[in-house]
């Protein structure tokens, strides 16, 4: 392979030498970590708009990013060209699946019909490159957000036009799927929601969305494209309200029109910030109601708000996530971690974009090593056991079993006195609990 980046292969070194950034200190793809290889428990992804599209813009500033694909002006031979640093890229860093939109690949023409085919034409090099690779996707999308026909929505713009051309879109972008072997299908609704309720009929809105993830579902498994079709919450921004806010809110959306089935949830970290939750609560919602589907990993910042799309470095968070994902047993059947996460925009040299992921795939590697050994030594499985084992026997069972009505819980608490109530809670010893999960990130990692 020709070299065209300008670093080596990256590779698992271990402790290494501390401070040097010399290569991977905690992920190593083949190890064995709770029974499966690290590859398989993390299964990361690198997205294709952040990684090779992003120029480092903010709202307040012009891209900085210096890009080795840069010298090529024309869109199309661009568009090409990083396909084939796309590849080398995956190579280096050791990954085994990329994520994209289709308007991540390719250039837009005037017409739908001239866009597929500047598509296609890139489409069909990222399959040739599968074929020597062995690289997967692990999900597909439709920007259908970043063109001025979105202003007010796709599936939910008040305009049948764009609901129209949404489906004629998102239907070549199943067919992509379903080329490249996408394991997972995303809908992100990019501005699905609204900028102000005066305007807006909100049922009508709900009901075209819900139209659509049908008719794309229909569509699938009419062409056989069998991946798994994944609804990514966000509470916010670009709209001032999405519909799809939280974990709970696309949930109910869900089993509201009868999507439940078909379809799980592509958790992400900064939007899970957004909607005022931790990542790992978001996670937990998912996988209670059996639709943890895949995740999003990247990072918001507490002082910032935004959505930053931040590379995760925070290892107290990825520990709370992995967690989350070792008591699931996986990140569903098909999901994996996709870096929807960029540079900072002073990072802006392209060693930083591997940097970026270094760090990114280092700490959720270190949050698995420490949430399976927490895992094997039962710790806070025994602790939550202890905490309601109330319910295991007396009056506790009987609540359960539904063998206690009003009648009898009444009469079981009548007499009780102030203190035979005290006596029934414990102190949590939170502070303790805390103590034993930070030794467990200390001691974890350096065995
Ligand atoms: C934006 C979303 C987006 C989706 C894919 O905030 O996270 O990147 O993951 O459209
Ligand atoms: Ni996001
Ligand atoms: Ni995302």
């Amino acid at each position: 392979m020709a070299d065209l980046w300008d670093f080596n292969k990256v590779n698992y070194v271990g402790n290494g030498n501390l401070g040097t950034g010399d290569g991977f200190h905690y992920y190593n793809p083949d190890e064995i970590i709770g029974g499966k290889k690290m590859r398989d428990w993390l299964r990361f992804s690198v997205a294709y708009w952040h990684t090779f599209d992003q120029r480092l813009v903010d709202p307040f500033g012009d891209g900085t990013a210096i890009r080795p694909y840069d010298k090529y002006t024309d869109p199309m031979d661009q568009a090409l060209a990083k396909v084939d640093y796309a590849f080398e890229f995956y190579d280096k860093l050791g990954v085994d699946y990329l994520a994209f939109h289709d308007r991540d690949l390719a250039p837009e023409g005037d017409t739908l019909r001239e866009t597929n085919k500047n598509l296609d034409k890139v489409v069909d090099k990222i399959v040739e490159y599968q074929k020597t690779s062995g690289m997967k996707v692990l999900w597909n999308t439709a920007n259908m957000f970043t063109n001025p026909r979105f202003v007010s929505g796709a599936a939910t713009s008040p305009y049948a036009d764009i609901f129209a051309y949404s489906a004629a879109q998102l239907k070549h972008s199943l067919e992509i799927g379903k080329r490249v072997g996408a394991e997972n299908y995303v809908f992100w609704g990019g501005r699905e929601g609204y900028e102000s309720l005066w305007n807006t009929d909100m049922k009508r809105e709900q009901e075209h969305a819900a139209k659509i993830f049908h008719l794309a579902k229909d569509y699938a498994t009419e062409i056989g494209f069998d991946a798994q079709m994944l609804l990514e919450p966000k509470p916010k921004e670009p709209t001032t309200h999405q519909y799809d806010f939280d974990a709970a809110t696309t949930i109910a959306f869900m089993k509201e029109y009868d999507l439940d089935k078909d379809f799980k949830l592509n958790l992400e970290g900064n939007h899970a910030n957004l909607a005022g939750h931790t990542y790992q609560h978001e996670i937990r919602v998912a996988r209670e109601a059996g639709l943890l589907g895949s995740l999003d990993a990247n990072q918001g910042d507490k002082l910032i708000g935004w959505d930053i799309d931040e590379f995760p470095s925070d290892l107290y968070e990825a520990v709370a996530a992995m967690y989350e994902v070792v008591e699931d047993g996986g990140i569903g059947p098909h999901g994996g971690l996709n870096f929807d996460s960029k540079p900072r925009r002073s990072s802006f040299e392209a060693n930083d974009l591997l940097y970026a992921h270094m760090v990114g795939m280092d700490t959720f590697a270190a949050g698995l090593r420490i949430a399976t050994k927490m895992k094997e030594d039962h710790v806070l499985e025994n602790l939550v056991t202890e905490r309601y084992s109330s319910y295991d026997s007396g009056i506790g069972a009987d609540i359960e079993s539904g063998k206690a009505d009003f009648k009898t819980l009444e009469e079981y608490s009548m007499d009780k006195t102030q203190a035979d109530l005290r006596n029934a809670t414990h102190s949590d010893h939170l502070e303790q609990v805390k103590d034993t999960i930070n030794h467990y990130i200390i001691d974890a990692l350096s065995k």
